[in-house]
C-alpha cells in the first residue's frame, strides 16, 4: 500500500474535521474469568471486528464460520479434545476464524509462523504431537511436508472461507451459541507457544483459558480497553505481544482491529494518519508495538515528512488528538525513542513488561506521566518479588510488591541509605502465569520457588525515590533479545556449527540502537576457508529464521577464552566488537 503523502494533504486535513466529531459508543462487557472471548460475541455480534485487506467482518461473522470450521475440526477428530492443533495461517481473518474454531471444538491451538524454516516447522510439529495442522492455501506446500514427516492429518481451509466471512451476514436470528461447556473451559488449556530457554530446544509454553482471561483482564482494565477503540495490528501471530495483547484484548472487549498481513512503516503511517482511501473512515486510537517498530516508524517520518513543517505540526496534532494510547514492549525502550516519539507526536509512549510464561506483569501507568527507562508497577492481580544475595551469598527477598483489589504495595525489606536501590532475579506470580512446558515437568519446576512465583530470568531493580521498577537486563548472556523477538544464542551456536567450514563458534547479542541487540557470530573456520557475513547470510537462510540470522561476523583464530578455558561472553561482546554492556 503505497501512499501519496503529499498528494492526499488536503484529504487528511478534511478527514481531520470529521473525525473530531464521532465518539464511538461503549459496549458495556462482563469480563469472564476462564471463557474463551467468542463467548461474548452475543454482545456486540452486528459490530466490525475486523478489516484486513480482503474485507471487513463482523463479530456475528467471524463466529459463525469458526463455528462452521469447528464442526469440521470435531468431525475429523472423532469427538475427543484437548488435542493439540498447529495451525498455519496468515495475519487475516483466517487466523481468528481458525484459532475460534480449535477453541470451539475443544483443543488446543498452536500457531506457526510463515517466518520459520522448515526445520524449525518440524521440531514444533513433532514437539506438540499434534493430531491436525489447519493451514490456508497459501501455505498447503509447506504445511503438507510437516504434516506428512509428522503423520499429522492437514486441513486446508477453503480459498472462500475468507471472501463468505466478509460478505455474508447473519440471519436476524442467528444462534451465537457456539462451544463447549463452560466447565470445559474452565478446567482446559488453550494454547502452546514456542519459546527459547538457555538450554535444550525451545519449550512449549501451556496457557489455559483462565490463563488467557486473566492476560486479557489485566490489560482490559489498566490500559481501559473497551468497544470505542480501534486498534492497528501489526505485530507476529505467534507471541503473546501479537496474540493476546494486541488480538484477544480487542476481541474481548467488542473493539475494532486493522490487521496489516506484516509490519511495514510506509502502511502503519497510513493507517495512523487515516489517509489510506480504503480505510480513511476508521480512526486508529490504539497502537502495540515492539521498539524497534518505533525506530522503524521514526525513521520513515524523517524520511518522508522531515522537510514539511506543515505537515509535521498536523501529524502531531492528529495523533495528539486522536490517538489514546500507544504500547511499547517485548524489548527495552531506549529513552531516545521515548523522548523523539513524544516530539513528533506528543505521545508518552507507555511501556510495559511481560514474558510468554507470565503474560504482562509490570505497566506504566494509563492516566499519569510515563517514566522513560521504567516498566512502572504490578498490573492488577500480579504480585512481583524481586530475590537478592545476601552478605553469606544466601536468597533473601529485597522487595514484594502487589496488585490486589485495585490497591499497589510495596515492601522493601531491610532498607538502608548505603544498600541504595534493591535490584536482583524478578519472580512473579498471578493468574496469568502459565501451568507449564508442554511435557516437560522437570523443566517447569526448575523456573518456580517453593511458594509458587515464577523465575523470570531478568534482574529488576526497584527505585525507591521514583516508585518504580526498572528492567537491567536479562541474568544470562545467552538469551538475546533482538527486534523484540527472544532468540538462543546456543541454538544459533548448534546450527553454525552444521557448517563444514565452521570449526568452532560463539554467538553474542551486541547492543544496538535500532534492533535492541544485534546477533554476532565469532568463529573460527576450518583451514584456509574463508567466509564473509553476506556468505553466512546466505547459507543460514533456510535453516535459521530471518530474525536469528547473525548480521555481524567476526573471524578469529581462537575463540577467546580466560585462564580456566571458559569463554566469557560479556568480556567477548566488550573486547572483541567494543561495546558496553
Ligand atoms: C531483520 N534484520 C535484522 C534483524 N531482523 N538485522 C539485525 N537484527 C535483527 N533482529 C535485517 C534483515 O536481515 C533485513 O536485512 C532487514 O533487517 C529487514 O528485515 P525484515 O525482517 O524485513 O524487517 P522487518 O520485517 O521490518 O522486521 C522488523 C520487525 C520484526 C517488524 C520489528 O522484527 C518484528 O515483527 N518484531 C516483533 C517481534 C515480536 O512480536 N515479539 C514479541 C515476543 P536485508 O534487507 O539485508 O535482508 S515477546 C512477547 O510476546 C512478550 C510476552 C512481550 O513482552 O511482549
Ligand atoms: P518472550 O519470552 O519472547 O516473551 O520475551 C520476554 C522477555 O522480553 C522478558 O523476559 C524480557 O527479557 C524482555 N522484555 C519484555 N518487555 C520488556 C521491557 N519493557 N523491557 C525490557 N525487557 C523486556
Amino acid at each position: 500500500m503505497i501512499f501519496r503523502y503529499k498528494k492526499d494533504f488536503k484529504q487528511l486535513k478534511t478527514f481531520y474535521r470529521f473525525l473530531q466529531s464521532k465518539p464511538c459508543p461503549k459496549i458495556p462487557i462482563n469480563l469472564k474469568d476462564d471463557a474463551p472471548c467468542f463467548t461474548n460475541v452475543v454482545n456486540f455480534s452486528d459490530k466490525i471486528a475486523l478489516c484486513d485487506s480482503v474485507g471487513s467482518y463482523t463479530y456475528g461473522n467471524i463466529f459463525l464460520s469458526a463455528k462452521k470450521l469447528s464442526e469440521e475440526i470435531t468431525q475429523k477428530m472423532m469427538g475427543k479434545t484437548s488435542e493439540r492443533v498447529l495451525f498455519l495461517c496468515s495475519n487475516n481473518v483466517n487466523y481468528i476464524i481458525t484459532l475460534w474454531a480449535i477453541w470451539m471444538s475443544g483443543q488446543i491451538a498452536v500457531p506457526l509462523s510463515p517466518l520459520h524454516p522448515q526445520n524449525l516447522l518440524l521440531y514444533y510439529a513433532s514437539d506438540a504431537k499434534p493430531k491436525m495442522l489447519i493451514t490456508s492455501p497459501k501455505y498447503k506446500e509447506m504445511s503438507h511436508r510437516v504434516a506428512k514427516n509428522t503423520d499429522t492429518q492437514m486441513l486446508v481451509l477453503s480459498d472462500k472461507m475468507k471472501l463468505n466471512c466478509a460478505q455474508n451476514f447473519p440471519e436476524k436470528d442467528s444462534d451465537f451459541e457456539g462451544g463447549l461447556s463452560d466447565l470445559f473451559y474452565k478446567n482446559s488449556d488453550a494454547l502452546i507457544l514456542y519459546t527459547s530457554g538457555t538450554t535444550g530446544h525451545p519449550k512449549g509454553v501451556i496457557l489455559s483459558h483462565k490463563n488467557l482471561c486473566s492476560q486479557v483482564n489485566m490489560l482490559v482494565e489498566a490500559w481501559k480497553l473497551s468497544s470505542a477503540d480501534l486498534l492497528l495490528h501489526t505485530l507476529p501471530l505467534n507471541h503473546v505481544h501479537g496474540i493476546v495483547n494486541a488480538m484477544l484484548c480487542p476481541l474481548t472487549v467488542g473493539a475494532k482491529m486493522i490487521m496489516l498481513p506484516k509490519f511495514d512503516a510506509n502502511s502503519v503511517w497510513s493507517h495512523l494518519l487515516g489517509i489510506n482511501p480504503k480505510f480513511s473512515d476508521r480512526k486508529i486510537n490504539v497502537l502495540m508495538a515492539v521498539p524497534t517498530m518505533y525506530t522503524k516508524l521514526i525513521e520513515e517520518y524523517d524520511r518522508v515528512f522531515s522537510k514539511d513543517p506543515k505537515m509535521k505540526e498536523h501529524i502531531f496534532n492528529i495523533l495528539k488528538s486522536r490517538v489514546r494510547l500507544m504500547v511499547s514492549g517485548s524489548a527495552p525502550l531506549p529513552n531516545s525513542i521515548f523522548e523523539r516519539w513524544l516530539e513528533i507526536t506528543g505521545h508518552e509512549l507507555l511501556e510495559r513488561y511481560g514474558m510468554t510464561e507470565i503474560g504482562m506483569c509490570l505497566s506504566n501507568p494509563y492516566e499519569s506521566k510515563r517514566q522513560p527507562g521504567y516498566v512502572g508497577k504490578p498490573l492488577p492481580g500480579v504480585c512481583v518479588k524481586i530475590e537478592g544475595k545476601d552478605i553469606n551469598d544466601k536468597s533473601e527477598i529485597l522487595v514484594e510488591s502487589c496488585n490486589i483489589d485495585g490497591k499497589i504495595t510495596v515492601d522493601v525489606k531491610n532498607r538502608s541509605e548505603e544498600k541504595g536501590n534493591p535490584s536482583g532475579l524478578l519472580l512473579v506470580k498471578s493468574n496469568g502465569v502459565f501451568k507449564g512446558y508442554f511435557e516437560r515437568p522437570e523443566a517447569t519446576m526448575k523456573e518456580f520457588t517453593d511458594d509458587g512465583f515464577f523465575i523470570t530470568g531478568d534482574i529488576c531493580e526497584y527505585d525507591i525515590e521514583k516508585d518504580l521498577f526498572k528492567i537491567l537486563g536479562r541474568a544470562n548472556v545467552d538469551i538475546i533479545k533482538s527486534g523484540g523477538y527472544k532468540i538462543s544464542a546456543l541454538e544459533i551456536e548448534t546450527e553454525l556449527l552444521n557448517n563444514g567450514d565452521i570449526k568452532e563458534c560463539s554467538v553474542v547479542g551486541i547492543p544496538d540502537e535500532k534492533w535492541g541487540e544485534r546477533i554476532a557470530a565469532i568463529v573460527v573456520l576450518n583451514g584456509d576457508k574463508t567466509m564473509t557475513v553476506e556468505d553466512l547470510k546466505t547459507w543460514a537462510s533456510n535453516r535459521l529464521p530471518k530474525y536469528s540470522i547473525p548480521t555481524v561476523l567476526k573471524v578469529v583464530e581462537a575463540i577467546p577464552r580466560n585462564t580456566m578455558g571458559k569463554v566469557n561472553k560479556r568480556e567477548m561482546i566488550k573486547t572483541v566488537f567494543n561495546k558496553l554492556d
